[in-house]
């Protein structure tokens, strides 16, 4: 009788674990037949009511069945695992043999190139590049420049003051001033790099920029010299003839000094909005160097002379690119700084 119970068991349990169809399906087998309170341990209960010698024989089928019923849910299991294993590493299978992408090469800043270019030019006639320190001191800022103590250019509005008669400097002068102190004439010099104004940022106006000053002094220099410099620098930055023009302008380092202007590269002359209908654009203050500035750094204004100029390295940036806010240059975001 219980013989009977017990193979029908079985094959029923058997019969239900090759059915399932996941695990999750083998787990109410396992509980039902197998558990503490399954019906194989009731059957078990009921052989304590038989002979000895059945008791056993019972108990032994009993194991049996029960050890197959394990063996076959264990296999079971170990079925749903491998094909869940074989499931993911097909969904998330990778080729290795396939090209890697490749490095992404980065580029240099839009004012970098500029700066590169304009070294180059003036490295082909005859100028050397100098660098110098971004925390200044008042003099080499602006005593050595001739700049009066009381000029306007020295207020806190305008300048970052530091500590100890130290500043950032306004403009990259001071550089010059020091290659003035270091070099003999004739001299031939650039000086770019970074300047600092203290000033509200907005669209057009920045903390931080950069620009490019130069200077010529030897025997004899005239406002011809530095035209002939300044179109020759010009026509390179826009690669294009420039026409341009001269208007008074006064820096107290400069005597005589000048704005120059160029013909609008954007209407040629006619008028528009970039030029404010006036046909021109201001881009580069420049003049002879004021005899004062020379003497001041050692060098004898009897015996030698010379141009200079400075140069907004942002704003032809912004020129030549048609920029228009000049907070994209300082950001740092790369889907600005990848067009370049
Ligand atoms: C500017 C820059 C100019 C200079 C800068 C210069 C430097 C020395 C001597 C004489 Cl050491 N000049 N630099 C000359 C002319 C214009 O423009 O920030 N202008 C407002």
């Amino acid at each position: 009788m219980l013989d009977q119970q017990i193979s029908e068991l079985a094959s029923q349990a058997e019969a239900r674990i090759a059915a399932a169809r996941s695990a999750q399906e083998l787990e109410p087998v396992r509980v039902e037949v197998l558990g503490r309170k399954g019906v194989l341990a009731q059957i078990s209960k009921e052989m304590g009511k038989l002979a000895p010698e059945e008791r056993a024989r019972v108990g032994k089928l009993l194991n049996a069945a029960k050890q197959a019923l394990e063996e076959a849910l264990e296999a079971g299991k170990k079925r749903f695992e491998e094909s869940a294993l074989r499931d993911q590493l097909d969904a998330e299978w990778v080729d290795v043999t396939l090209p890697a992408p490749g490095p992404r090469p980065g580029s240099l800043h839009p004012v970098s190139q500029m700066q590169m270019e304009i070294e180059d030019l003036f490295v082909s006639l005859g100028f050397m590049v100098l660098d110098g320190p971004e925390v200044e001191t008042e003099y080499h800022n602006f005593d050595a420049l001739n700049i009066p103590p009381e000029h306007p250019a020295r207020d806190a509005q305008d300048t970052f003051w530091l500590t100890g008669g130290h500043l950032l400097r306004t403009h990259t002068s001071p550089v010059q001033v020091r290659g003035m102190e270091r070099f003999q004439p004739p001299l031939r010099m650039i000086a770019p790099g970074r300047v600092f104004r203290n000033e509200s940022v907005d669209a057009s106006h920045d903390h931080t920029f950069y620009q490019i000053e130069g200077m010529m002094i030897d025997r004899d220099v005239s406002v011809a010299h530095l035209l002939y410099f300044m179109k020759t620098l010009l026509s390179e930055v826009f690669r294009r003839e420039v026409t341009v023009r001269l208007r008074p302008g006064f820096f107290p380092f400069v005597e005589p000094g000048f704005e120059l202007d160029i013909q609008c590269l954007i209407c040629g002359g006619t008028g528009c909005p970039v030029c404010k209908q006036s046909g021109w654009v201001e881009l580069l203050p420049c003049g002879l160097v004021n005899p004062n500035v020379l003497r001041i750094s050692g060098i004898d204004p009897e015996k030698w002379n010379g141009f200079a100029f400075g140069l907004g390295l942002t704003r032809l940036v912004m020129m030549r690119y048609g920029i228009d806010d000049i907070r994209l240059l300082q950001s740092g975001d790369l889907r600005f700084l990848e067009q370049f």
